[in-house]
């Protein structure tokens, strides 16, 4: 197994618009990123990813690009960015940029022609149908975001495609400059520097030939079948890397959005040249049967054990994933998969053990590494993702939930939770800006703060500190053979892995109760624990705390 940069390295991802405000206008900026470089180096994570930081009428909160090529103006200027890098390679960490090609803003200059007329040379950069029978769209595609995935353009009688809002036209990659044209874009950042890139929707960008139907199989196969995977995926993805991304010490990593684990080695085997490695979504979704809000189910450890598993099994050696427990997609981890109230502290810790000791790349979120947690938004005005706001908006037509109802749903899983701005203190807007920011901070700042856990040893953060540390001198962590105990076990999740000599348990409680497990291994020495004690007999058994996990060294 090659031990590159990025399969040891961990990736911090930065949502810009609420990571740090240096100006005061309520809007996090590259600035303000610079300020907390030091910080970001303190918790010995190594590759930064930034959400999009391209120009952007920001429907999408930057996920719609008007140019590829120039910084929003809100986060700050060229210079500014131009510092960001240098300033993070001084540190030693790495910048990675988000990718956002399989569509553009409409209000990117591409698409601005392309609605001029039908013969205008960029019309084929995007998807344009006919409408079908009675003027309706061209088929029966659903946006990720609600509706038609298909818009109506009045002046040429067409419709257009966009798999998520209709400020997001998807761009049409069988088109020979349209890439070219991404590649550039992709050049331009990398010949500054910058050291790869998170690949958003990649697997969406080639489209089914004749755009046929969707089937009735709910939401999360049809994004499998029927958006994802198209017949030139691959094809594209090795073009990208031959031509861009292997000239340059680069990586990328793709968001596996519709890859499954059969799917998964035809994007990151190393043998297909393709891509460094993909996030999937079946741990993220593991509480989401199909698609957000409607029909979540309660959370299971054993689908979860299930899951790694099989990610583990398909992947083998041949092929890397990385690993994430939340993003700026999905509520707060610790909300989700933890208890963020009486075992705020402990679960939040020991999911953290749980994510760090699978294999593949480490990927935390900000905020995590001190605990943030979901917020409860009090009335629509203060909900800002548009995917929220069209499910309610959509709500009020279809009258299937009450508006109080479909507020709960947003709060349980929207896409806020993970975008309230980070917690530095306990002063105004918990620190992020004096302005009040333009979605509002968790009213739990004055308990949950970097500050206040920065001089606290027991803290979330500083437990995320010495566990990175651990894990950078123990490459049994990252790369180890893995083995399960007491698989069925719903409560307790229970694994050894081995790297030569080198042997670690891990034993992690995810029950609000105490629990016993009885250890035949013997135990060399305590990696981390996090509670200060750790009860065993002679005879091996181990009482184990709510929530509580350890990492053993073993023999
Ligand atoms: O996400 C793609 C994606 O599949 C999401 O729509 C995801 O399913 C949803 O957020 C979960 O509820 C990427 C970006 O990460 C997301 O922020 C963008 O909105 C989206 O692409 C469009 O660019
Ligand atoms: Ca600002």
């Amino acid at each position: 197994m090659e031990l590159s940069w990025f399969k040891k390295g961990t990736i911090y991802q930065i949502y810009p618009r609420s990571f740090n405000d240096s100006n005061n206008d309520g809007i996090g900026d590259l600035r303000g990123i610079i300020e907390k470089l030091d910080y970001l180096k303190s918790l010995h994570v190594d590759i930064l990813w930034l959400s999009p930081i391209f120009s952007s009428p920001n429907d999408d909160n930057g996920y719609d690009i008007s140019d590829y090529c120039s910084i929003m103006p809100e986060f700050g200027s060229m210079d500014d960015f131009e510092e960001l890098l240098e300033q993070t390679h001084q540190r030693g960490m790495r910048l990675v940029l988000d990718l956002v090609a399989n569509h553009c803003s409409d209000e990117h200059r591409w698409f601005e022609e392309a609605k001029k007329s039908k013969d205008n040379p960029y019309r084929d950069y995007f998807h344009w149908r006919k409408p079908g029978n009675d003027g309706e769209p061209p088929n029966n595609w659903k946006s990720f975001f609600g509706g038609s995935a298909w818009e109506f353009d009045e002046a040429s009688g067409e419709y257009y495609l966009h798999l998520f809002t209709r400020k997001q036209p998807d761009l049409n990659w069988e088109n020979p400059k349209v890439r070219q044209e991404i590649y550039e874009a992709m050049r331009f950042w990398l010949d500054k520097g910058v050291d790869g890139f998170r690949m958003d929707v990649i697997p969406l960008i080639s489209k089914r030939e004749g755009y046929p139907d969707a089937p009735n199989v709910g939401f999360r196969k049809v994004i499998e079948d029927v958006y994802a995977n198209g017949p030139r995926v691959h094809e594209y993805l090795r073009e990208m890397t031959e031509k861009v991304i292997s000239k340059y010490d680069a990586f990328s990593l793709a968001e596996g959005v519709g890859i499954n684990h059969h799917e998964a080695g035809l994007y990151v085997n190393h043998d297909r040249k393709e891509l460094n490695m993909l996030y999937h979504f079946d741990i993220l979704e593991c509480t989401i049967v199909n698609g957000k809000f409607e029909e979540s189910s309660v959370f299971d450890l054993v689908n979860m054990k299930r899951i790694f598993k099989r990610w583990r099994d398909a992947m083998g050696n041949k092929g890397w994933i990385a690993n994430a427990l939340g993003n700026h997609d999905f509520a707060r981890m610790v909300s989700r998969f933890g208890d963020d109230k009486k075992y705020w502290k402990q679960s939040a810790k020991m999911l953290f053990m749980m994510q760090a000791t699978q294999n593949g790349t480490l990927n935390i979120y900000q905020g995590d590494e001190i605990g943030m947690t979901n917020i409860t938004l009090e009335n629509v005005e203060e909900v800002k993702d548009v995917q929220s706001l069209n499910f309610y908006e959509d709500n009020l037509k279809t009258k299937r939930y009450s508006k109080e109802e479909a507020l709960q749903m947003i709060n349980k899983e929207g896409r806020d939770n993970a975008r309230t701005p980070v917690q530095w203190n306990d002063e105004i807007n918990g620190g992020f800006s004096i302005k009040a920011p333009w979605l509002k901070t968790n009213p739990n700042y004055d308990k949950i703060n970097v500050e206040r856990q920065e001089d606290d040893e027991d803290s979330i953060l500083n437990f995320y500190r010495k566990l990175l540390k651990v894990r950078k001198e123990n490459d049994v962590f990252v790369y180890g053979d893995f083995e399960e105990l007491d698989f069925g076990n719903p409560n307790l999740y229970i694994y050894k892995k081995s790297l030569g000599d080198d042997k670690i348990m891990v034993v992690l409680n995810f029950d609000d109760t105490g629990m016993v497990f009885n250890a035949s291994e013997s135990i060399s020495e305590i990696l981390l624990n996090n509670y200060s004690d750790f009860k065993i007999d002679n005879d091996g058994k181990i009482d184990l705390e709510p929530y509580q996990g350890v990492i053993l060294k073993i023999n």
